[in-house]
């Protein structure tokens, strides 16, 4: 069934202003909840994104969520292609992933001692991302790399890292920075609430530009702790690395004895088993895990060799704690997970061939006048001309026209992500009927466009 008829009681979705109209107004609850949700949480939602400021429509207040679908408080049941954000590859509410969280919560939800579960958790990350030998459990993605960068100056016993611009790491002070005016050397706040301090640290480059990463370690040769980078990024939309580039900070960081970190919040067990440094052979010194190592709870891993991995506390002098890492219903959780995705590795090919189902759909409707990104599960269209390989280019589409196309699939019972520079998950559960709706929806969006512009 289509998931807009959902919408009306199940008969087939009309295309029709006045179910459009209905749709519209079936938003009332949200409206109210938001509302509601304004008087005692900051602009009503617990992570910015997810007010739809971009996209100018009232956020939905989800009720529960089920394979592709969530439904929202109104009873709009829509295919999901958020997925939560990244975690969701095997859709929502897995059974075994399920069964394994209940059995976990009749043993207690928390006891912050060491469990079976983190010790098979870590054997596990280890064999899935060899180049984790020794890992540390945290509580999210932020605190992942938080710790990492911490790890990697208490190992190199330098101060200074390098990020991209267009690159989130989550929101720990020294990452929320933006390039100075001499971006080469400095860089500021990008921030209100953060010190100058805490900014000068960390220097920022341009994802996909050599020369921009080779003129920093010229200006610091031996002041570089780290380079940081999303292996992929997908936090300016996706924007694939060029060949040649992750090869290319492997060999600098080595040559100037930095350590390289993958952050592979969103790329960890999701475009292979291995990660995006199994995807492109590229091995970095630490990796940052989050999403899916947690299958929907909250987890967030950081590793690397043993090494370098000594410095932790409790056996070396980098300190770091929490109260719930290792949290034995999230590594239950993340345990099945990562276990399903283990015993069906192709999987990988079923959510690459879907993803790529939606880039030809969309690129055969859309020509020019939209980029489509693909790279196994993960894909974005740019409402830009011509190709996108870096933040500038990301940065010059056109975010009225996507807020358009936005509004125009969330009223046909399709959710995707509400920010052009955020990124389109596949999960294992989108079935080929709502892939196929999915295309056909796009397609119609695109049609209508041209014939709109003549
Ligand atoms: P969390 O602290 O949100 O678990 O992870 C931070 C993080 C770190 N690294 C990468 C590459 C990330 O994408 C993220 C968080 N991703 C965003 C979505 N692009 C989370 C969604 C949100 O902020 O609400």
């Amino acid at each position: 069934m289509d998931p807009g008829g959902a919408v009306n009681g199940g008969e087939e979705p009309c295309r029709n202003s006045e179910r459009t109209e209905r749709i519209r107004n079936m938003d009332a609850r949200s409206k109210q909840l938001f509302e509601a949700a304004r008087e005692h949480i900051p602009g009503g939602v617990n992570s910015p994104v997810r007010a739809f400021g971009a996209v100018g429509r009232t956020p939905r207040f989800i009720e529960s969520a089920k394979g592709d679908r969530i439904v929202d408080v109104d009873g709009n049941e829509m295919i999901d292609y958020v997925c939560s954000w990244g975690p969701g590859i095997l859709g929502h509410a897995h059974p075994r992933v399920i069964k394994k969280v209940q059995e976990a919560c009749e043993a207690g939800l928390t006891y912050g001692a060491p469990t079976q579960r983190e010790v098979e958790l870590a054997a596990l990350i280890a064999e899935l991302i060899p180049s984790m030998e020794v890992s540390r459990l945290v509580s999210s993605g932020t605190e992942a790399v938080m710790s990492a960068i911490r790890t990697a100056r208490g190992y190199t016993k330098r101060d200074r890292i390098i990020k991209f611009k267009g690159c989130y790491h989550g929101h720990s002070d020294g990452l929320l920075v933006k390039a100075g005016s001499a971006a080469l050397t400095t860089s500021v706040p990008d921030s209100a609430g953060v010190p100058a301090d805490y900014s000068k640290n960390t220097l920022v480059a341009s994802y996909n530009d050599r020369s921009s990463v080779e003129a920093i370690f010229r200006a610091e040769p031996d002041g570089i702790a780290a380079v940081i980078v999303e292996p992929v990024a997908a936090n300016m939309g996706v924007v694939l690395p060029e060949p040649g580039f992750l090869e290319f900070l492997r060999e600098i960081t080595l040559q100037y004895g930095a350590l390289l970190i993958f952050d592979e919040v969103i790329t960890g067990f999701r475009l292979a088993l291995g990660g995006a440094q199994e995807y492109y052979g590229v091995v970095p010194d630490l990796t940052t895990l989050g999403k899916i190592v947690g299958g929907g709870m909250p987890i967030g891993a950081y590793g690397g060799r043993r090494e370098i991995m000594k410095m932790v506390s409790p056996d070396g002098p980098v300190y770091q704690a929490g109260t719930l890492s290792g949290n034995p219903i999230a590594t239950a959780a993340g345990l099945e997970t990562l276990r399903i995705l283990k015993e069906d590795a192709s999987v990988y090919a079923r959510l690459d061939k879907k993803a790529e189902q939606i880039a030809s759909a969309v690129r055969k409707a859309a020509g020019e006048s939209v980029c489509v990104n693909h790279v196994g599960s993960l894909l974005s269209i740019f409402f830009a001309p011509g190709r996108v390989r870096s933040y500038e280019e990301a940065a010059s589409s056109d975010t009225a026209r996507y807020a358009d196309y936005f509004g125009y699939l969330l009223d046909r019972g399709i959710y995707v992500a509400p920010s052009q520079f955020e990124a389109m998950f596949l999960s294992d559960a989108h079935t080929p009927e709502d892939v196929e709706y999915t295309c056909r929806v796009m397609q119609e969006y695109f049609s209508e466009k041209k014939g709109a512009r003549g």
